[in-house]
């Protein structure tokens, strides 16, 4: 009986747990600590609650003084993760003697491995934006829409205003360029390593030229490794969809011609960097310039007329499907 009762206690408590878990991936906290000019070192504990304690992450952190007119020279350096919680040694690096006490703010960064925007929806978070990730051991940011289609979308490409030059080479569109909250390519390398394990949707939002908001739906979405020149694969088009020209072709920018035209390169051509077949029916690389009627601005042919399909924003983005039986690692 005494068995019985503790598993019901124990199974009360794990619920308020997950009740009261925070959902996000940063914390800033503020704490006062003293530190004297021969003992410049110490440590404190940060608790931190995740949904998902077992979320594969790590944690960074650093630290400032709260008063701006103080010297900044203190540093953090992460010591022990104990979920969940880490304890954080605060080091004084200044030379003044003395005890100095001081409010410290500490901002704390849980840095989710799964690199995708996801996993951090399935967490609870429910805020579009910019968050980091590590992805093959590297930390970038990465913009994720929370709202748009049950959220969870891991945003790749964004248009909308032209501030960003899109024609540019191979060595740009494989690390990425622009500014994640403005308009941006994520990086041909990050995209394969996201893609590559799993089932993905791929979504295109676009805006028509005449103010209409569409969007198309692919499965099975995947770009190959460097060495395939980052193929694309997309599969379940629902629609005519001008994707389809691009299903399975490598990735070409006027100093990579890896298109299956002999004669010319259609990067060069139609001004962007793009799964260029013969040469394509959709350019979402292309130059910005809505209603333009020539095939360099950025357009999706399935969509109306030349100057209808001209666009004037475009996201890229893609989730995993689950319908597919794809589980949360
Ligand atoms: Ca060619």
């Amino acid at each position: 009986m005494q068995l019985r009762i503790d598993c019901w206690l124990i199974l009360a408590v794990s619920i308020v747990i997950v009740k009261q878990c925070d959902a996000v991936s940063s914390f800033h906290r503020n704490y006062t600590i003293s530190l004297s000019s021969l003992s410049p070192e110490t440590a404190i504990y940060v608790r931190y609650k995740l949904c998902l304690t077992s979320q594969p992450h790590y944690v960074t952190a650093n630290v400032s003084a709260k008063n701006p007119s103080l010297p900044n020279t203190f540093t953090a350096t992460e010591v022990e993760i104990l979920k969940p919680g880490v304890i954080l040694k605060i080091k004084r690096n200044d030379i003044e003697a003395g005890w100095i006490e001081i409010e410290m703010i500490v901002n704390l960064y849980i840095v989710l491995d799964t690199g995708n925007c996801d996993a951090l929806y399935a967490i609870g978070q429910r805020n579009s934006g910019s968050y980091q990730f590590n992805v093959g051991g590297v930390d970038i940011n990465i913009y994720c829409d929370m709202t748009t289609s049950n959220g969870g979308w891991t945003v790749f490409q964004r248009r909308f205003d032209g501030s960003v030059d899109f024609y540019q080479p191979w060595k740009y569109y494989e690390d990425g360029f622009g500014n994640v909250n403005t308009e941006f390519w994520m990086g041909l390398k990050y995209l394969h390593l996201l893609t590559e394990s799993g089932n993905y949707l791929l979504r295109l939002d676009m805006t028509l030229c005449n103010g209409t908001s569409v969007f198309r739906e692919y499965s099975n979405f995947r770009v190959g490794n460097a060495s395939t020149n980052y193929t694309l694969t997309v599969d379940n088009y629902k629609h005519y969809t001008a994707l389809r020209a691009h299903q399975g072709m490598q990735f070409s920018t006027f100093d990579r011609d890896n298109d299956k035209v002999n004669t010319s390169d259609c990067a060069k051509r139609f001004k962007g960097g793009w799964w260029y077949n013969n040469c394509m029916d959709a350019n979402l690389n292309g130059v910005y310039g809505p209603c333009e009627t020539d095939e360099k601005y950025l357009h999706f042919k399935s969509l109306g007329t030349l100057t209808d399909g001209t666009l004037t924003k475009t996201e890229m983005k893609f989730k995993p499907n689950h319908q597919f039986g794809f589980k949360l690692s």
